[in-house]
Parts: C-alpha cells; sequence; structure tokens
C-alpha cells in the first residue's frame, strides 16, 4: 500500500492525525495531494457545508463557536475551516479550558483547522475547498467555514458552501451600502450580530429593503437572525435558518446548476493553478519573472511585454522538420488521413524547399519538398529517403544561442542568423554536435524584443 493509500485510508476513518497531514498537503500543493484528492473525491457528499462571512470583528469566530457547540451537543461531528490571516480560530468555548491546553487530536468530534495564507500561486480557496472535501470525507456532519468578506477568493469559497450565512452588526448602515455589491447576494441567511448593541431594529429595517430588491433565481427569502454570540443567544434559530435554507434547496431544481457552477470553478481554478505551477517550474522562469518585476517596478518594462517574454523564453519544438519527395503526396496522410490542417505552405528560396506546417499541440509538422536537383532535401531524400530530416527548437534570442553553443564547442552550420519560413530568423547546428540529428533554432516571434 502506498503512503497515500494509507493516509487515505486512514482519515477516511476519521484520525484526526491523517486529516491534518491531508489538508497539510492541499495547503501546500504536495506532488502527492492530486491521488489523495482523487480517493478523497468519492467520499464526499455528506456533510452540510456552511460558510460563515462579514466584516473583521463581527463576531463571526464567536458565533462558529457557539453554533459549533451547539451542534456537539446535538451529537454531531463538526469540522471548522478559518479563513482569516488576521485572527486565526482559537477554539474558544467548543474546545473548553481543558482540552484547548492538550492536543487538539484527542476530541475525534470536533476539528479545527486555520488554512495558511501561503504561497505566491494564490490558490488559498482551492485548498479550502480541499481541505472541506477532506473533512467531508472524513465523516464530519457539519463543516463550518469561516472567511473575512472581503476579496474575490472568500467570495468564492463562500459560494462553494452549502448554505451561506452573512454576519452584520448593528449601526452598519452605510457598511451595508458598501457590501451591498459584494457578500450581500451571497447570503442565504443572513445574521445581526451584537444584537445586545444599540440599533438593531434600524439595522434590520435596511437590511429587509435591501433583500427585498434583490432578485434570487431560487425565490429564496433569506431569513435574518438576530444573535448575541458572546452570550450564546439566538444560536438555536440560526441553526434553524440554515436548515430551512438546507431544506428548501433538496428540493429545488437550482442545486444541481449550483454544484454545477462549483465544479466548474473548482476546474478552473485548479487549471489555472496547474498551469501557472507547471509554467513556473520550467528551467529558470522563477528567476526571470524576479528580474521582470523588478523591470516592471523601475519602469524599463511592462506587464504585458514581460509576461510575453515568459511565454516565449521556455523552449520548446516549434517544429519537426519531414523530407518528402512530394508535399501533396505526403498530405494524404498527414491532412487528409490523420487530420492535421495544412495551415501555411510557402516556398524558401533560399533553402531550395517548398514547406507546408501542420501544427498539431503546441509544435508543428514541417513537410519539405525540394525545389531543385541541387536542394539539401534533395540530397537527403537520395542519400537516407523521406523522414525526419530536422528539429526546430525555439529559443529567445538566436544571436545570444550561437554564440554560446559557439562557446561550448558546438559545430555550426550557420554562424549568422538567416530567414527561414514564415520569416523567422533561423539556424542550422551540425548533427555531429547533436548526436546525429540536424538542429535548427528559430527565433521566437516577440514584437517587443528590446
Ligand atoms: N457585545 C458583543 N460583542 C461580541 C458579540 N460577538 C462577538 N463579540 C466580540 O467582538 C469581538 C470580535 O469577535 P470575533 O468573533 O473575533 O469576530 P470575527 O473577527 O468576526 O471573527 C470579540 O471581542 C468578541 O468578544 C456579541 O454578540 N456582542
Ligand atoms: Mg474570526
Amino acid at each position: 500500500m502506498s503512503a497515500v493509500e494509507d493516509l487515505t485510508e486512514r482519515l477516511l476513518k476519521g484520525e484526526p492525525r491523517a486529516i491534518a497531514r491531508a489538508i497539510s498537503k492541499v495547503e501546500n500543493g504536495t506532488e502527492d495531494a492530486p491521488e489523495l484528492m482523487k480517493a478523497v473525491f468519492p467520499q464526499t457528499g455528506n456533510a452540510l457545508i456552511v460558510g460563515i462571512t462579514g466584516s473583521p470583528g463581527a463576531g463571526k469566530s464567536s458565533l462558529v463557536d457557539k453554533l459549533a457547540l451547539f451542534y456537539k451537543d446535538e451529537g454531531e461531528k463538526i469540522g471548522i475551516v478559518c479563513v482569516d490571516p488576521t485572527s486565526p480560530f482559537s477554539g474558544g468555548a467548543i474546545l473548553g479550558d481543558r482540552i484547548r491546553m492538550q492536543t487538539l487530536g484527542l476530541d475525534k468530534n470536533v476539528f479545527i483547522r486555520s488554512m495558511a495564507t501561503r504561497g505566491n500561486l494564490g490558490g488559498l480557496s482551492r485548498a479550502t475547498v480541499d481541505a472541506v472535501a477532506i473533512l467531508d470525507a472524513a465523516g464530519f456532519d457539519k463543516i463550518i467555514v469561516e472567511t473575512v468578506g472581503v476579496g474575490q477568493d472568500e467570495v468564492e469559497i463562500v459560494k462553494t458552501a452549502d448554505v451561506s450565512v452573512v454576519v452584520l452588526v448593528p449601526g452598519m448602515g452605510d457598511d451595508i451600502q458598501a457590501i451591498k455589491a459584494g457578500i450581500m447576494e451571497i447570503g442565504d441567511v443572513f445574521v445581526i450580530n451584537k444584537a445586545d448593541r444599540e440599533g438593531v431594529l434600524r439595522t434590520e429595517k435596511e437590511l429587509e429593503a435591501l433583500l427585498s430588491l434583490a432578485h434570487r433565481p431560487d425565490f429564496w427569502n433569506p431569513p435574518i437572525v438576530k444573535t448575541v454570540a458572546t452570550e450564546n443567544k439566538g444560536i438555536e434559530d440560526l441553526s434553524k435558518a440554515i436548515e430551512s435554507y438546507n431544506d428548501f434547496q433538496k428540493q429545488g431544481r437550482i442545486s444541481l446548476t449550483r454544484r454545477t457552477d462549483i465544479a466548474r470553478w473548482r476546474l478552473l481554478e485548479l487549471l489555472r493553478e496547474k498551469l501557472l505551477t507547471d509554467l513556473l517550474s520550467k528551467n529558470g522562469t522563477n528567476a526571470k519573472l524576479d528580474n521582470l518585476a523588478l523591470e516592471i517596478a523601475e519602469k524599463r518594462n511592462n506587464p504585458y511585454s514581460a509576461v510575453e517574454e515568459i511565454i516565449n523564453s521556455i523552449m520548446k519544438i516549434n517544429h519537426l522538420g519531414i523530407a518528402t519527395k512530394e508535399i501533396d503526396e505526403a498530405l494524404k496522410f498527414w491532412q487528409d488521413a490523420l487530420g492535421l490542417e495544412n495551415v501555411h505552405t510557402e516556398e524558401v528560396a533560399e533553402q531550395k524547399v517548398r514547406v507546408a506546417m501542420l501544427p498539431i499541440g503546441e509544435t508543428k509538422i514541417e513537410l519539405l519538398e525540394p525545389t531543385s536537383e541541387d536542394s539539401p532535401i534533395a540530397k537527403f531524400l537520395e542519400k537516407r529517403g523521406g523522414g525526419i530530416h530536422h528539429i526546430a527548437v525555439e529559443v529567445e534570442n538566436i544571436e545570444a544561442s550561437l554564440s554560446k553553443l559557439k562557446a561550448e564547442g558546438a559545430r555550426l552550420i550557420d554562424e549568422k542568423p538567416r530567414v527561414g519560413a514564415e520569416g523567422c530568423l533561423i539556424a542550422f547546428v551540425h548533427p555531429a554536435a547533436t548526436g546525429g540529428v540536424l538542429l535548427e533554432l528559430v527565433q521566437s516571434k516577440n514584437e517587443s524584443k528590446k
């Protein structure tokens, strides 16, 4: 059994240590995290996921604490995920002082985790949603996710919850206006916490007025619950409001649409992260990132050109050159039978060849047909018959590549670049240098070249 399989097995049994390790894996984006999540995903879908969001200091953590305690007393297993770098979740009353002193792993019915805002690739919302999935698979009945209601990431996280609770406090009339555009429309349940303070009624009226203007696709009327988290007041009402939306949602057809939207978001989020990680893991790209950032800060460059530079600096195979007696004959296979598209045909007089370019993935097949008897392709065909004639590698700066190769003692056919197909600068490296393959260097097209 592999280490990940073992970990998965233990987390599915609800072992706190295994759960903690699994969450760390998705948080750090370790190499085996995808394998883990593939095993976890089919086991999800049983928990009720409650998102709790609101401004810093609104009393979210206090509410989560009391709500979790309430659920725990009902005999349920509770997972808590806190995404608030400004005030990580302390555990408060739910753990009680006695348990808090000991390791967290002791109470199998409560699991608390603060997510770190780690990594410069973003991915916090993805990691949070993965952490929730792990808790779901581990058998927790209720999973509460606390986020500060600012920023797109946070909104996305809350959107993935089954029930989203937005926490407000009395006397934030202006705030309500300000956050209207952001989190108002994601609230399935609204809480006016700190209801022991003045202005509760006014805030409630303002909120009602705003909600009456909103048009929800599911026609749900979000209830407003008043709580005093510090005094444990209104918590049962809150749990009922959460339950009522959950029941409502289960009956409606909208729920599949919502789940599909969430799945789509997760997919894009994961894809974005994966592509970015792959890109930055390419040779020297990370170092380049720092240099370019400095250049931009010093106004010597701009982000748009810098992005092009990063993408163009990645070495890739520009094309594979295949020698053929007649392009039209070869196209019967490459185009008609295999299904590639011939997007470009031209005659390169200098080389005495006619070429056809057929894109395939990120690269191209270049069919080469001699246009005269003394064409290099004609000689190649005569000697070796048709087949792979050369490999073309894309370089950022062909002059620089040539002088580096020369300095390394590689035998060059062209010491100076010349113009090849599609107007690109090219140069050939002798097969003697490469272990028997004719190599073409192609300078990637970069308008912003300084
Ligand atoms: N008066 C009053 N204070 C509260 C209430 N709920 C929370 N607080 C206090 O508000 C402060 C911020 O609470 P916290 O739960 O950390 O807010 P969060 O940043 O939204 O998680 C703390 O000092 C709490 O004791 C409440 O209902 N009434
Ligand atoms: Mg908090």
